[in-house]
């Protein structure tokens, strides 16, 4: 009872709008399986990915997202691990080669032949969605689909940010953009890993959802007169945080973080601003022992840890739920830097 129509937000130009519409649903290819997407997240990726932001082009028209969670309703004929009625993920590394160096050793992000959702490849917004059977996200069956999708993209992508840091329980890691999407996730995933949290972002709103989600302190960036001070005090010996995660969608966080890390610490740059550079002073970063590294969502083992801190109840973002049919609405909040936690969309309205 697979249908030959859906319904799918599909980005027809750069720089959108997404046109709700229906398309044809698609046939999976004998490595692939066919998912009824339930839910989807709404990364700023996906913003990121209509607005033509950065120096990588999309595939056009294209159905975006990437945390798109559902049931297997359909299967290629290699498929032997996966059965359908089973829950599966639709995450950002659709697929990947499988035999390149970076695959063979667990490096499938940086596969040179990598499939993005919602990017390269058609992803989430759409009732039906196509992901290679090796890189479907395998969600227990205990887990609620709604609330467990932004863990999909959002999730993967911190827990393997804090394992890059190399911070350790105990230790104080700073969240830039601790309000948003990631940033929420990032709260709860440092917690559950016993680290304490200082979560940077701007507002007071932003700052009472931090805090009930279990950071230490907030730092308002919007309102603050010595932001790398504020950091600082917020750590018993003020001497600053172990390890910064930057989440921000701007540029200036990415230049300041090098001033409050902790001596040995590490910057975790995550947060992909459009045309954005990173500075730091050579003095500081050589004398300071300071780490500065990229990292990028997560292979397919992070994927499944980090599925089985939200499984064992660790992990309980906000959420709030909208219909697929008003995407567009959330991207406008979106950019506007007003939504707290995640939005998720259900493709059933
Ligand atoms: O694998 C990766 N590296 C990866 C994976 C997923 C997403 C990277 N990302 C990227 C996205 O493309 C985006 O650029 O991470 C970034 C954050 O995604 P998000 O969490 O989905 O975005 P959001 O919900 O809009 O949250 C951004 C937060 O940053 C705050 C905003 O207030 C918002 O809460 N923020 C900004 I914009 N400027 C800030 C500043 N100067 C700031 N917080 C503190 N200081
Ligand atoms: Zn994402
Ligand atoms: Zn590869």
């Amino acid at each position: 009872e697979i249908p030959s129509e859906q319904w799918a937000q599909v980005v027809e130009k750069s720089g959108g709008p997404v046109v709700y519409k229906k398309i044809p649903v698609q046939k999976p290819g004998p490595d692939e399986v066919l998912i009824n997407i339930k839910y989807s997240g709404v990364c700023h990726t996906d913003l990121h990915a209509m607005m033509g932001d950065w120096p990588l082009a999309t595939k056009l028209h294209l159905v975006g997202g990437h945390e798109g969670a559902g049931v297997i309703v359909a299967k290629g004929d290699l498929v032997t691990d996966l059965e359908l009625g089973d829950y599966a993920g639709v995450k950002w590394l659709n697929g990947s080669c499988l035999a390149c160096s970076f695959c063979m050793q667990a490096d499938e992000p940086l596969c040179p032949h990598a499939l993005l959702s919602g990017y390269t490849v058609d992803g989430s917004f759409q009732q039906y969605a196509i992901a290679k059977a090796a890189h479907v996200a395998r969600i227990p069956k205990e887990c609620d689909l709604e609330a467990v999708a932004p863990v999909l993209c959002a999730g993967i992508t911190v827990y393997k940010g804090l394992k890059e840091s190399g911070a350790r329980p105990g230790q104080y890691v700073a969240i830039v953009g601790a309000g948003g999407g990631l940033g929420s996730m990032a709260i709860q995933y440092a917690s559950a890993m016993g680290l304490h949290v200082i979560a940077i972002d701007g507002g007071e709103e932003k700052g009472k959802s931090c805090r009930t989600l279990g950071a230490s302190a907030y730092v308002d960036f919007l309102n603050t007169s010595d932001l790398v001070q504020e950091v600082k005090n917020a750590t018993p010996d003020g001497l600053g945080p172990h390890a910064v995660l930057l989440l921000a969608v701007q540029e200036k966080p990415f230049q300041q973080a090098t001033e409050y890390v902790r001596s040995r610490g590490a910057v975790v740059c995550i947060g992909l601003p459009a045309k954005a550079y990173l500075k730091a002073p050579v003095f500081d970063t050589v004398v300071r022992m300071i780490t500065i590294k990229g990292s990028y969502v997560g292979n397919r083992q992070d994927t499944q840890e980090a599925l089985d801190f939200f499984q064992r109840g660790m992990i309980k973002v906000p959420i709030k739920t909208v219909g697929l049919s008003e995407l567009q609405d959330v991207y406008k909040m979106m950019e506007e830097g007003k939504i707290v936690g995640r939005y998720v969309v259900d493709t059933s309205r």
